[in-house]
């Protein structure tokens, strides 16, 4: 397929996965969107191609997208991913992380329409990992701010390169848990996350560090009002 043709020596070789759960080994068959370096399609791949480092040192990067849930109260919603999870297990991240796939409402070629496919996508995710209703996260209350491209090893052989799509959502939900997606979740204000970095028992998943070391508690600042001014960003920020 087109994959091939422009990564002609990418590792499609079938050993890598052995020893996983189950499940977390079919859903590395979703149909990531590949991308350039300015977040335009150029085909599609498997979740597992995209997160094989061997093909990340080949240049191989995909869409993905990051959401931020707050409640009332301001308080962010983390979660602890589950010790299941390929790449990062175990670690404490952001509400919900994942990828729009090649899938007919969560694809789009640029903005604003790739804006929208995200949206389909975490509404998707977050009923997944977290038995959140779309209902409770309805498309309009989505706010997207930025796009990050960032690259990260996880262990071994896995890693992330991705087009991080920045969401934020003010919501009263209720969370459900899936224990092969997440082990845990807490709410935090933003001085309870920073006690949270002190201790050295936690682990953070990179892209969580890299965002909260640049924008998010500016973000976070402006959650009712001045938000606005940080939304629809067209350049991507490169880290
Ligand atoms: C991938 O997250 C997306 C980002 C922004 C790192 P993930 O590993 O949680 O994806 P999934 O839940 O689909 O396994
Ligand atoms: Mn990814």
């Amino acid at each position: 397929d087109t994959i091939l043709r422009l990564f002609p020596d990418i590792d499609t070789s079938g050993t890598a996965l052995e020893g996983h759960d189950e499940e977390q080994i079919r859903l590395m068959d979703e149909v990531c969107i590949v991308t350039d370096d300015n977040d335009l399609p150029i085909g599609t791949a498997s979740k597992k191609l995209c997160h094989l480092m061997t093909n990340i040192n080949k240049g191989l990067l995909h869409r993905a997208f990051s959401v931020f849930l707050f409640n009332d109260k301001n308080e962010l919603l983390l979660q602890q991913r589950a010790s299941e999870k390929i790449t990062f297990p175990d670690m404490w991240t952001n509400t919900c992380c994942s990828h729009p796939l090649n899938v007919a409402n969560e694809t789009g070629s640029t903005l604003p329409d790739a804006v929208l496919g995200v949206k389909h996508a975490a509404q998707r995710k977050l009923d997944h990992e977290l038995g959140i209703k779309k209902e409770q996260v309805p498309l309009e209350k989505f706010r997207f701010l930025t796009r990050i491209h960032y690259k990260a090893p996880s262990d071994g052989q896995w890693g992330e390169h991705e087009i991080d799509y920045i969401l934020f959502i003010k919501a009263d939900v209720d969370v459900t848990p899936n224990p092969n997606e997440v082990q845990a979740t807490q709410y935090v204000s933003p001085e309870r996350l920073k006690q949270l970095f002190e201790d050295p028992t936690l682990k953070f998943t990179p892209w969580f560090k890299l965002i909260c070391n640049s924008m998010l508690f500016d973000w976070w600042k402006h959650l009712d009002s001045g938000l606005d001014k940080y939304m629809n960003e067209q350049e991507i920020r490169r880290m």
